[in-house]
């Protein structure tokens, strides 16, 4: 297929802006697509910072000032994998100037900024898409398969977690190029937005609307040094958040993510219980998918592991010969495939920013619930 030119503006050069631009430079060698991304400019504060990005990813030019950078005829697609607060100034100033806009996670700190940012990209009529990269695991597209076809009939369960480690040192600092997430004036909120977001993004995406949630938070180093400012400052996000939730569907469900988990560096994991059968996955173990299905010969059931490398699994065509897994990174290129695919044909997937502005929902009525203690309705998205 001969493909057209998109040229792409990213802005940020940090962990994520590496994964997009990896995205963006491999995905033509494996998928046959109508676009091609062209890696056109990067933007980022740090003159010298980017100009190193820009040498190492292969970006032909450079912007200190997104303004600049949104505002350049040259860009068609723009691309924000800088800090939270950034998302939401960057991505209506981009509708704005009629580009298509992808964002990192979570869309906006909180479900208002997501709002503004929907109208906008909606309004314009751009296409848009948010990178919840995890609903583009192999193994976890192939949950999605499983539940669609009705395999594990009605669901009655729903378990996610994300544990982490990393912020238990009581003298780390807040704020800052690599600490940013620990500032809530930057980050919104702190595991809610960052990592239980993942978790109720695929949740949604798996099984339906959550209508109810009842949770609790908790903020285990209170003060930490911001390494901006040199002072002392309260810390504002939550370093653990944990609850409970009923889907539409009836469902029950328990959600929790820490950065207090000693020994866990990235652990995802979720498991649906239904009527017939049972899926499980474990982001440490990315390529198997667990499975039990009730309806099996007696003596045979169990438990099997999946290992989901086969030409006939989610993406996997793509890839290697069978038996050959793939990984983290992966799961960004997969998702351009599906946007580049999907500009083609008119319709671009999920998660948009209207989908991702559910899972902000959802993360709002979580921290609403913890300052009152009590059980809070997730409202309904306007149209
Ligand atoms: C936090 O450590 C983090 O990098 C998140 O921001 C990412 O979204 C998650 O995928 C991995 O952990």
């Amino acid at each position: 297929m001969s493909a057209k030119l998109l040229n792409i503006g990213l802005v940020g050069c940090g962990f994520m802006g590496r994964t997009h631009s990896n995205a963006f430079a491999q995905v033509n060698r494996f998928f046959d697509l109508p676009y091609r991304p062209v890696l056109r400019a990067v933007c980022a504060r740090d003159a010298a910072k980017v100009a190193a990005f820009a040498a190492q990813w292969g970006y032909a030019s450079t912007e200190t000032d997104w303004r600049k950078l949104v505002e350049r005829p040259d860009i068609e697609v723009v691309d924000i994998a800088s800090p939270n607060d950034t998302h939401a100034p960057i991505a209506i100033a981009a509708a704005a100037a009629g580009k298509m806009v992808l964002c990192e996670k979570p869309l906006g700190r909180h479900a208002a900024e997501s709002a503004r940012m929907v109208e906008a990209v909606e309004k314009a009529g751009v296409p848009n898409m948010v990178w919840y990269n995890y609903r583009r695991v192999p193994a976890v597209a192939l949950a999605k398969q499983l539940i669609d076809e009705g395999r594990l009939g009605r669901i009655f369960h729903y378990r996610a977690k994300f544990l982490q480690d990393w912020t238990i040192a009581a003298d780390l600092p807040q704020g800052g190029p690599g600490l940013w997430r620990l500032d809530v004036h930057v980050a919104g909120s702190g595991v809610t937005g960052d990592l239980l977001a993942h978790c109720i993004d695929t949740a949604l995406w798996l099984n339906g609307p959550i209508d109810r949630v009842a949770a609790m938070t908790e903020t285990f180093v209170k003060e930490r040094p911001h390494a901006l400012t040199g002072r002392v400052e309260a810390v504002g996000i939550d370093d653990a958040s944990a609850f409970l939730a009923r889907f539409r569907n009836g469902s029950l469900a328990t959600f929790e993510a820490t950065r207090y988990a000693r020994g866990h560096k990235a652990l995802y994991t979720l498991e649906i219980n239904g009527e017939h059968a049972s899926i499980a996955w474990d982001l440490h173990d990315l390529h198997r998918l667990a499975w039990f299905d009730h309806r099996d010969e007696g003596r045979l059931r169990g438990w099997r592991s999946i290992h989901v490398t086969d030409g006939d699994h989610p993406y996997m065509k793509h890839w290697w010969v069978p038996g050959l897994q793939i990984g983290y990174e992966h799961t960004f290129i997969h998702q351009a495939a599906d946007f580049l695919a999907g500009l083609a044909e008119g319709h671009v997937p999920g998660p948009s920013f209207r989908d991702a502005m559910a899972t902000d929902y959802v993360t709002d009525a979580v921290l609403r619930s913890a300052r009152a203690g009590s059980w809070e309705q997730v409202p309904p998205l306007p149209s």
